[in-house]
């Protein structure tokens, strides 16, 4: 009995003693899961602020407005200066040699590496880095896509005999590049077959984007995505500094998104550098500008001097080098203003070009003609809708009818307004369903169709 009781007892304590072994051993063990899991946690975290330090300093998001429209809320430049005035049709015979040689300034290797073209998005950016990072063995991305913009550019118009170098830019994402902006391109291979696309776009050089462009590609027309290399295309003209202060925020970016005005340098220095002609993503293409040298189109005109009035920048012609350009270029490093809507795009234009007195010496230096508005802008941003829309009866076809006929013959392009009339529904039998029937390359299943029946849910 006595004895039971103390094994009993034996039992009682050794178990006791137990219990409490187990938990001094489990105490150090949870505490060690905790600092474990601290770690972890720790560790992640300094995984993800690394991806954030590499994010650009531009921003990304994006939401693309057209800047045509503010225009007119505001005084147009003095017409009275512009002796450049009537609208000077460019001949025609001049020689053949728009563009297309691109010399590299080959100075392209910079010491900064600091301004990564890459957008700079979540988890997208995170896969895509990893991927660049298997596929190609090779160095920090961006360096490499430093070097890359160079040399992609150049193989590509090396590979491709362009008969006209197009340039676009598309600095926004990619689900917003749409029907309507496919069809710019559409419109523009339909007119050039034979000519080169570099669609400067930070989102769709990237598998998607390419699969987006499929279609062209496939039919062996010659387009090229890539990401800018601001560094590397502003470098040895005076955006450079700029882009160097804007860099180091030595100045306000401005409330309007830096990628819009970017972009209107963009195209500037793109011309500079390379020549070629300049689309915004809201025209189409009706007419062939092959034959269309150094020029830029008027948007309105004064009804009583036929001078222009205002010059829009959404299609440019220029050749390489040319001083007009530079022009442009210098006067948006000295007078950029990020909140000033058209300040440094249509307005910049038109500032530049008023001051020109054309009957000095060095007015004919610069050679370039300034086109009617029917040229590009025959629809002026007001009536826009009045395209989009079917005829609903006798007087108004005959109207539509007549309008036609005049674009066909004297407009190349015609700028949309984007801004106006993204949510616009094209009705079948309007101005723009025909002008899109006439330039359309997939027309049975692609934009047309698509951007019909898009359109039709929408109101
Ligand atoms: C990179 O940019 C940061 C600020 O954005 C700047 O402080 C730094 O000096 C830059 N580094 C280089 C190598 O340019
Ligand atoms: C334009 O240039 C001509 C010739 O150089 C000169 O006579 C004229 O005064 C200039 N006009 C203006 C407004 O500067
Ligand atoms: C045609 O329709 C428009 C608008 O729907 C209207 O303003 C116009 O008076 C009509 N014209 C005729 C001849 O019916
Ligand atoms: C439309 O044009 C036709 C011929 O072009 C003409 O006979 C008809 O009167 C016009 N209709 C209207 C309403 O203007
Ligand atoms: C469009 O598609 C239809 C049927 O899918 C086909 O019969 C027609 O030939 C096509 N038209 C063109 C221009 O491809
Ligand atoms: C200051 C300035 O011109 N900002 C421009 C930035 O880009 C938008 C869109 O193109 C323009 O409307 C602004 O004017």
């Amino acid at each position: 009995m006595e004895q039971s009781r103390r094994t009993e007892q034996v039992l009682l304590l050794q178990s006791l003693k137990r219990l409490i072994v187990s938990f001094v051993c489990c105490l150090p063990m949870s505490l060690l899961g905790l600092l474990l899991m601290l770690l972890l946690l720790y560790n992640s975290f300094s995984v993800f602020s690394l991806h954030l330090d590499s994010i650009p300093p531009i921003k990304s998001t994006v939401s693309l407005i057209h800047h045509q429209t503010l225009l007119h809320h505001h005084q147009q430049p003095s017409p009275s200066t512009s002796t450049t005035a009537s609208p000077i049709k460019s001949s025609s015979e001049s020689d053949s040699s728009l563009l297309l040689v691109v010399k590299e300034t080959s100075l392209g290797f910079l010491q900064k590496q600091n301004i990564s073209s890459t957008r700079a998005e979540g988890k997208m950016r995170r896969s895509k880095r990893r991927n660049e990072q298997s596929s190609a063995i090779t160095q920090r991305p961006q360096g490499k896509s430093r070097q890359r913009f160079k040399t992609r550019i150049k193989s590509f118009l090396s590979k491709s005999s362009c008969e006209s170098l197009f340039f676009m830019t598309w600095i926004s994402s990619i689900e917003s590049f749409g029907d309507r902006e496919r069809f710019t391109i559409e419109s523009l291979f339909k007119s050039h077959p034979n000519s080169c696309l570099i669609l400067i776009s930070n989102s769709l050089d990237c598998d998607k984007g390419t699969l987006i462009l499929k279609p062209f590609t496939d039919k062996g027309l010659k387009v090229l995505p890539i990401k800018p290399d601001f560094a590397y295309i502003f470098k040895d003209t005076s955006a450079e500094k700029w882009f160097e202060r804007l860099k180091r925020g030595m100045f306000s970016p401005g409330v309007i998104p830096l990628e819009q005005n970017l972009s209107n340098l963009l195209r500037l220095v793109l011309l500079y550098k390379y020549g070629g002609i300049y689309l915004d993503t809201d025209v189409i293409i009706i007419k062939p500008l092959n034959n269309l040298h150094n020029v830029i189109g008027a948007q309105t005109v004064d009804p009583v001097t036929r001078k222009w009035s205002r010059l829009n920048n959404a299609v440019l012609i220029f050749d390489k080098n040319h001083p007009l350009l530079k022009r442009f270029i210098d006067e948006f490093s000295r007078t950029f203003n990020g909140n000033k809507w058209g300040h440094n795009g249509p307005y910049l234009v038109s500032r530049v070009v008023a001051r020109i007195n054309i009957s000095s010496s060095s007015a004919s230096d610069l050679g370039f003609s300034v086109l009617p508005p029917s040229a590009f802008y025959p629809v002026d941003w007001t009536r826009i809708r009045g395209f989009y829309r079917a005829a609903t009866n006798e007087s108004e076809s005959n109207w539509s009818r007549k309008r036609l006929t005049h674009l066909r013959k004297h407009s190349f392009a015609v700028h949309l307004w984007n801004r106006e009339s993204k949510k616009l529904k094209i009705e079948q039998g309007s101005i723009i369903h025909q002008l899109m029937s006439d330039s359309c390359i997939f027309c049975n299943s692609s934009s047309l169709h698509s951007q019909l029946k898009k359109t039709e849910h929408v109101k």
